[in-house]
């Protein structure tokens, strides 16, 4: 429900002592020169290609600052060469030469990515989808879009609105996250709960693979029973696989009633109850369950200049929506459940939003949680998904470490250790955990790695339940998938990608 997000939050640099592992550069990939330059130059509009001087190109460095930093400003890397192309077969030129010359690759979509796979470890050539950004058809019957990899979320969203549809994904990126990057990250995120994955929504790709194959499955059809289904292969393949250029999508139908109301809650145990009665008693009109603690409130209060719509502070706090086309059917339906939630003492306090400014406010709280903490301090980010029981013992698991290590709650503001907290998808058994400190520094990772992967695991859970792999948890993947998996992985990528160009470092 945010409008545009900043492409990173303008808080204060955090000090970066050990970013983290950085991969050593593989020696087999070719270092750009000043002819490779030359045969971009032939296949690209100039205006596409930014190049520095260390390459043979005129570029301020400067300009490929943004292409090289993540979000959180955690991983960054040293690419001299970033192409914009604009059509499907120029992507395919530029990945058949890189894959005959040896030369690494990045994908990027909107760069808004938080597990360090949308930026270079090196001196990748950073291949940014962005100029690829236009809607290439429509079916009003069907509510099927088909589109470029390009197209940022929100603005193709505000296209299938005005036929009357939405997108069946929404995340606080979406001002600047690309349709590419969520299939390419199999986003989760608010509307996961109503729509479900995007496996099941995307109903056709279109990906150039590294060797300049155009894989042409641009499907429009909801049923399609021909064999394996490659596409699958993509969706979450985070630029490993290949490059996605085109989507096609299902789109529901835009409901026409909207309610959202933000709760105040006493325990987690409470946030559980509320969200088994919601199912009950709202089940289909139930669009979205969210969470959140007192401490992500806290800093959202602060740096979003909002005012908690609830008479006091609480431990936890639910968002509750549903989405419907009846108006007074889904009004009785909440009211009914916040009533019974109040009576039975679930619930000590709650807001319903009156309009639509006041709906994109209560949105706001829950969406602002990451900017905020990132305006706070250097933030760690643990995506996880464990049984919603246990699901948020962990946060308290890993303040009681950092303040055993005397790294949390024992100096006042000298304490390395900001805020410890918990959010996110009650709905989808889905946590963020975020510890927000000074400064990246290793005394304090070494207290939660690997001992957060270790207690997921022993949870059967997953390490990424929305965000990735990336760079951050390759080497982790074996908390939560078998050898015999993984080793299939990797033979999947090698058949793909047998010289290893696309995305190297990341995933596997
Ligand atoms: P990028 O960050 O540019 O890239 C992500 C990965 O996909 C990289 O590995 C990249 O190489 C690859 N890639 C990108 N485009 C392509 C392409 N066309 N072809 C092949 N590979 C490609 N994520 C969630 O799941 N749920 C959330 O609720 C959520 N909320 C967020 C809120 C905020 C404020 C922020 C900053 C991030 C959030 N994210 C969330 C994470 C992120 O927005 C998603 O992962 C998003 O899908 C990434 O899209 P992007 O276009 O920015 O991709
Ligand atoms: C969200 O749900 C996103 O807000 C981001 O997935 C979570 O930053 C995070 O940890
Ligand atoms: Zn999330």
């Amino acid at each position: 429900m945010l409008g545009a997000i900043r492409a990173r939050p303008n808080f204060v640099k955090p000090v970066l002592v050990r970013l983290y592992h950085k991969p050593a550069r593989n020696t087999e990939f070719k270092k750009l020169t000043a002819s490779d330059i030359d045969f971009f130059k032939r296949v690209l509009p100039a205006e596409t290609i930014l190049a520095t001087p260390a390459v043979g190109g005129t570029s301020d460095p400067v300009e490929l600052e943004g292409f090289n930093a993540d979000w959180l400003n955690k991983y960054r890397g040293d690419s001299q060469l970033v192409l914009r192309p604009k059509t499907t077969t120029e992507v395919s030129q530029i990945l058949k030469y890189c894959n005959e010359q040896k030369i690494a690759v990045v994908p990027q979509g909107g760069n808004t990515g938080l597990v360090g796979g949308s930026v270079p470890v090196h001196d990748e050539v950073v291949l940014s989808l962005r100029n690829m950004n236009k809607v290439r058809g429509f079916d009003d019957i069907s509510g099927i879009v088909t589109c470029d990899a390009g197209c940022v979320l929100e603005e193709l969203d505000n296209y299938v609105a005005d036929k009357g549809y939405t997108m069946p994904l929404d995340l606080g990126a979406k001002g600047s996250c690309q349709i590419g990057g969520n299939v390419a990250t199999n986003a989760g995120g608010i509307r996961f709960l109503r729509y479900g994955t995007l496996h099941g929504s995307v109903l056709g790709l279109e990906v150039v693979l590294p060797d300049g194959t155009v894989l042409d499955n641009l499907n429009t059809l909801r049923k399609d029973n021909t064999g394996y289904d490659l596409k699958q292969l993509f969706i979450g393949s985070e630029g490993s696989l290949g490059v996605i250029t085109g989507v096609s999508i299902t789109t529901p139908q835009r409901p026409s009633a909207v309610n959202v109301a933000v709760l105040g809650v006493p325990s987690y145990k409470a946030v559980q109850d509320a969200f088994r009665l919601a199912r009950r008693r709202c089940g289909e009109v139930l669009s979205a369950f969210e969470f959140w603690d007192s401490s992500c409130m806290g800093a959202v209060l602060h740096h979003q200049q909002l005012k908690s719509p609830l008479s006091a502070e609480f431990p936890f706090y639910v968002l509750v929506e549903t989405s419907g086309s009846n108006k007074d059917h889904d009004d009785e339906k909440l009211g009914a459940l916040l009533e019974e939630l109040m009576e039975n003492g679930t619930v000590e306090d709650g807001a319903l939003a009156q309009d639509e400014q006041q709906i994109r406010r209560m949105w706001m709280m829950r969406e602002g949680i990451p900017e905020s903490l990132g305006k706070t301090g250097a933030t760690y980010k643990y995506d996880i998904s464990i049984p919603i029981p246990v699901l948020y013992d962990i946060v308290g698991d890993i303040a009681n470490k950092l303040e055993t290590a005397s790294l949390f709650k024992s100096a006042g503001a000298s304490d390395p250790v900001k805020i410890v907290c918990g959010y996110g998808h009650i709905g989808d058994g889905n946590l963020h955990l975020n510890v927000v400190a000074d400064k990246f520094q290793d005394r304090v990772t070494e207290v939660f790695e690997p001992y957060v992967y270790e207690w997921v695991s022993s949870h059967r859970g997953s390490i990424s339940a929305e965000h990735g792999v990336g760079l951050m948890k390759r080497d982790y993947l074996g908390y939560s998938k078998p050898k015999e998996m993984i080793d299939y992985m990797r033979r999947i990528k090698s058949m793909f990608d047998p010289n290893g160009i696309l995305n190297p470092y990341k995933v596997l």
